[in-house]
């Protein structure tokens, strides 16, 4: 298992779609555990494949809290069958170190996915469960919590990454 090096906006491999993975064998397992080591080490909720630089259509995703046993869920092929209500919850992503948004979205989501091996299931998930699958979901169609800002709070996050690029470009 490897920790990964996380991409950060607006590196283009996280506006890629990903691609569907045609068979769950060693190499994807593989991919999946250094997911998880990569996810556990930043430390972060989720993470899409994207964000590590694979175009595949795999995430992983631990919500437990530190006090809590890690229960560490793989998704391949992940398709959203069903969605209900409407929440907001305040996200931030690991592709944006340092910034983070309230952003709206479904309360309730069903999702379909092959587990890590190969094996369907289903899951249903409400709240911050709901919140990541949604928001790890939306990765792998090349699509970023960014884009699901109202246009003020897009120049908001725009200014402040500028800021933060000028600084880092200024310590090099
Ligand atoms: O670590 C993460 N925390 C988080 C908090 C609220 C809503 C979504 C997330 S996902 C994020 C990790 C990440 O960037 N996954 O793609
Ligand atoms: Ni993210």
């Amino acid at each position: 298992m490897a920790v990964r090096e996380i991409l950060e906006y607006p590196h283009p491999a996280l506006r890629e779609v990903a691609k569907p993975v045609t068979q769950v064998d060693d190499e994807i397992r593989r991919l999946v555990d250094d997911m998880a080591e990569t996810m556990y080490d930043a430390p972060g909720v989720g993470l899409a494949a994207p964000q590590i630089g694979v175009g595949l259509r795999v995430f992983v995703i631990d919500i437990a809290s530190e006090d809590e046993p890690s229960e560490l869920y793989t998704f391949i092929n992940p398709e959203i069958v069903a969605t209900s209500g409407t929440q907001t919850w305040e996200e931030g992503c690991l592709s944006f170190p340092g910034v983070s948004e309230e952003i709206k979205r479904a309360e309730h989501v069903t999702v379909r996915a092959l587990d890590r091996d190969g094996e369907p299931f289903e899951l249903e998930a409400e709240g911050l469960l709901a919140v990541a699958l949604q928001h790890e979901n939306d990765h792998l169609n090349g699509v970023l919590m960014i884009d699901k800002l109202n246009a003020l709070k897009k120049r908001m996050m725009g200014r402040k990454l500028a800021k933060k690029q000028r600084a880092e470009d200024a310590e090099a």
